[in-house]
């Protein structure tokens, strides 16, 4: 019999809906007619994998389809869908009018849930990582994380708000750890209001873990990810996400992706939410099979998430579960969803929750059960109402234990230096090539610069500065990562940690020898790799994990995980990270999105000391910067302004010694104290061209103090500089417009730090945009800004 058409088609004609509200769509002939086609394609599973260009994987998937279904155990799955009902029906009663973003209507979701986990631990898991938005949270969080009722139930009673204020997040938010039946760890990730967000986050946590957990951790560490249709449909960042499934340097050997498709968004209807009939086919364009079931349908749904999971197991890659169903409420339990969708809401006041359909379906009692269930939650809330403190849902895992966040404190600085024999060891390692390789001609004279610097017979350039902090730290046994697009040669050819032989094609990574070292071109993404590099950098913190956007102007395309992950994780969830970004920056005539990484924006993110944002002006300081992240134990992201024209500036490199002993300097100075009538203030390479017009119009009383550090801020070494310099004209010079760069942020604090010294600024006009399109305006505008930092104001 030619079952083409029902599995390629089928799922058009499924059942996925007792609602009715996929009538509408087109329903394809199917021919020849078919009852075993029927039965297999067109009942509560409907199968799109036809397009899956491997036959094994189609094989896989039609012969499960096609095989006899034996019916399940009921009870456990009877027992899970009264859970979730009691569950979200006791805290509507205890706490009415709060929003708890029900799953009711979705409850087949926690058996599906069960189903896919215990697939996962058959199959050697011991570590999930699920990442997902409000729908159900709550309920997930009591039936697979494992937390107890009363842990929920302490944060409806919000016992103290004394230790909120200002901080903390709304109990859908929270993360939470645990165990799935004392058989696997389960650990939610923190999520944003800003939905799809999470979706890189928890894929780089479960790639951070495997490889913190070595090889074969791929079978170990399982991620599942849950969306609502209208954000699936609609957010870019699951698209970015999906793409970096299969990819050797993101692959977390495949996520389970689960769409709790309740065919509404908050108040729009499918037909606005997206162009093609089904949200799932966001997923469509990727080697990524979906399986729809009927959400009403629970043993269905068991068994589709069980497939899922197996086909994830087996091939390593993404699959969808899409699972069809309903919102019983409003979008929360505050909203009146008959204002919009007035017959849908009428037939549902009427439909029965799922425990008892099954219940009457399979001549189960399902009232016992509830009661019991009942009689435990009441306890649970008897003794949440007694607690004093809420309980902390989420552990940070032990590797964290020896690293802290909270306030700066200057007594974790330390040198860090690396003594002549071992950077002369570090350096040859990264000059060397193996017998026989044939390395470009380019890369080859670069190598013998650089091996010129080991030694000490030429100074040190950005690009090798870089190559020896990281070595360095290798050597010392911390693994490195890092990513972003074009890194591995670098966008500015500054990099070359990847040799290639140009014959073979073959590739050297000198780094790879000094240890574990995963460079990584990324796909052309700023949100998705982003996120992505946050997550793995949560679940890696003995490591360095570094992203580069090509230009800093385009890490505003991750703005979500800036402001809702990097910059305020700590704040809200009590969650740390050592993330460096590396943003070039510079105003070079590049044009308006060449030239700023908007340091504007990371200053005014910038509060209790949460992130670190610096812009070293010399190789040595970079290299500093760098180990001094991984080396000491206060983890905090830390946002670089890294050069462009001033990667081959003379000016910037730096003599080996300063590698050799020292640390990160957050101000430098050049100029002597005594006599210094100005003090020029600024920051990153338009220092270097300050001292070079200072040299040209011979000033020798002229300062040029570079801000390397402008958060947190360096109170006291400033103050220090300039109490050394009290009689000096004071001026803040920077390249960018006056409505941006360093400006708004750095004045009143020199202010505070000058008791009411002036302060004039040197800046480029305020402007809509952060440049110039033309490289003679730039010139003009670059000749004028050094004019007027040289002109007496007298
Ligand atoms: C990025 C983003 N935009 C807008 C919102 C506001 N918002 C919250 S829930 C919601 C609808 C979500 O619908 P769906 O994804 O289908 O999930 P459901 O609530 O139906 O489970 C919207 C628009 C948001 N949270 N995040």
């Amino acid at each position: 019999m030619d079952l083409d058409a029902y599995r390629r088609f089928g799922y058009l004609a499924a059942r996925l809906d007792s609602l009715g509200r996929l009538n509408a769509r087109a329903v394809p002939e199917l021919e020849p007619p078919s009852e075993e086609g029927r039965r297999w394609y067109c009942g509560s599973i409907g199968v799109e994998f036809m397009h899956l260009r491997d036959p094994r994987r189609r094989r896989f998937i039609q012969e499960r389809i096609e095989a006899p279904r034996p019916r399940p155990d009921p009870a456990p799955i009877l027992e899970l869908l009264v859970r979730c009902d009691t569950f979200e029906k006791f805290l509507q009663r205890r706490y009415l009018g709060t929003k708890r973003y029900s799953l009711e209507g979705g409850d087949a979701l926690l058996p599906a849930l069960a189903g896919a986990l215990d697939v996962a631990a058959g199959r050697g898991a011991t570590d999930v990582i699920l990442g997902m938005s409000h729908r159900g949270r709550l309920n997930v969080m009591v039936h697979v994380v494992g937390k107890s009722p009363e842990e929920i139930v302490a944060h409806f009673e919000d016992v103290d708000p004394s230790s909120m204020l200002g901080c903390g997040d709304v109990k859908y938010h929270l993360g939470a750890t645990g165990a799935y039946r004392g058989r696997m760890e389960v650990s939610l990730t923190p999520n944003p209001s800003h939905l799809e967000a999470v979706d890189p986050v928890a894929l780089g946590r479960a790639r951070g873990l495997q490889d913190r957990l070595g090889p074969g951790a791929r079978a170990r560490v399982v991620p599942i990810t849950l969306h609502g249709d209208a954000a699936f449909a609609g957010q870019g960042v699951l698209s970015e996400t999906l793409n970096l499934a299969d990819l050797a340097g993101f692959t977390a050997g495949g996520t389970l992706q689960v769409l709790v498709n309740n065919l509404i968004g908050f108040t729009t209807a499918p037909a606005a939410l997206h162009s093609s009939p089904l949200a799932s086919d966001a997923a469509r364009r990727l080697e990524i099979p979906i399986l729809h079931v009927n959400g009403e349908d629970p043993e269905a749904a068991v068994h589709a998430a069980r497939l899922a999971m197996e086909y994830r197991c087996e091939f390593g890659n993404d699959v969808v579960l899409d699972l069809i169903c309903y919102r019983r409420h409003g979008h929360s339990e505050v909203d009146d969803p008959t204002v919009t969708q007035p017959r849908l809401y009428g037939q549902l006041k009427t439909r029965k929750p799922l425990w008892e359909l099954y219940a009457a379906e399979r001549g189960l009692d399902g009232q016992g059960l509830v009661a019991g269930v009942n009689a435990e939650l009441e306890k649970s809330w008897e003794r949440a109402k007694r607690l004093t403190r809420e309980p902390r849902l989420m552990k940070l895992p032990p590797p964290w234990e020896p690293f802290r966040g909270g306030k700066y404190n200057p007594s974790m600085e330390l040198d860090t230096g690396v003594g002549d024999s071992r950077l002369q060891a570090v350096a040859e390692a990264l000059t060397s090539v193996p017998e026989g390789f044939h390395g470009h001609p380019k890369v080859l004279q670069n190598l013998e610069q650089r091996r010129e610097m080991g030694r000490g017979a030429a100074a040190v350039d950005w690009g090798m500065a870089e190559a020896l902090a990281l070595g360095s730290l290798l050597s010392e046994g911390v693994p490195v990562r890092l990513s972003g697009e074009d890194t591995r040669r670098g966008t500015f050819n500054q990099r070359q940690a990847v040799l290639m032989d140009v014959e073979t094609e073959t590739e050297h990574v000198p780094l790879r020898t000094l240890g574990p070292v995963e460079l990584v071109d990324s796909p052309l993404s700023e949100a998705g790799v982003l996120g992505f590099e946050y997550g793995y950098s949560l679940e890696r913190p003995e490591g360095l994990v570094l992203w580069e956007a090509q230009f800093g102007d385009f890490a505003n395309g991750a703005q979500v995980i800036l402001d809702q992950y990097l910059t305020a994780a700590e704040d809200k969830w009590g969650v740390l990270s050592g993330l460096v970004l590396l943003l070039p920056h510079g105003f070079e005539g590049q044009g308006p999105e060449h030239s700023s990484a908007r340091v504007e924006r990371f200053l005014q993110l910038a509060a209790e000391d949460n992130i670190q944002v610096c812009q070293p002006s010399t190789a040595s300081q970079y290299f500093h910067l760098l180990r001094r992240q991984a080396l000491r134990r206060w983890r905090k992201p830390l946002v670089v302004l890294t050069p462009k024209s001033m990667l081959r500036n003379p000016r910037s490199h730096s003599p080996l010694p300063e590698l050799t002993r020292g640390r990160f300097r957050p101000i430098l100075t050049s100029g002597e104290p005594e006599n210094c009538s100005r003090v020029l203030l600024c920051s990153g390479k338009l220092g270097h061209d300050l001292i070079a017009e200072r040299e040209r119009r011979t000033l020798e009383s002229t300062t040029v103090l570079f801000v390397e550090q402008f958060y947190p801020f360096p109170e006291a070494e400033l103050r220090d500089e300039l109490q050394r310099r009290p009689r000096a004209d004071l001026v803040w010079v920077q390249e960018e417009p006056a409505n941006m760069g360093g400006l708004s942020f750095v004045l009143p604090r020199l202010a505070h730090l000058c008791g009411g010294r002036p302060v004039r600024t040197v800046k480029r006009s305020e402007s809509a945009s952060p440049a110039t399109g033309s490289m003679k305006a730039h010139a003009i505008e670059q000749s004028a800004l050094l004019s007027l930092a040289f002109m007496d104001p007298r």
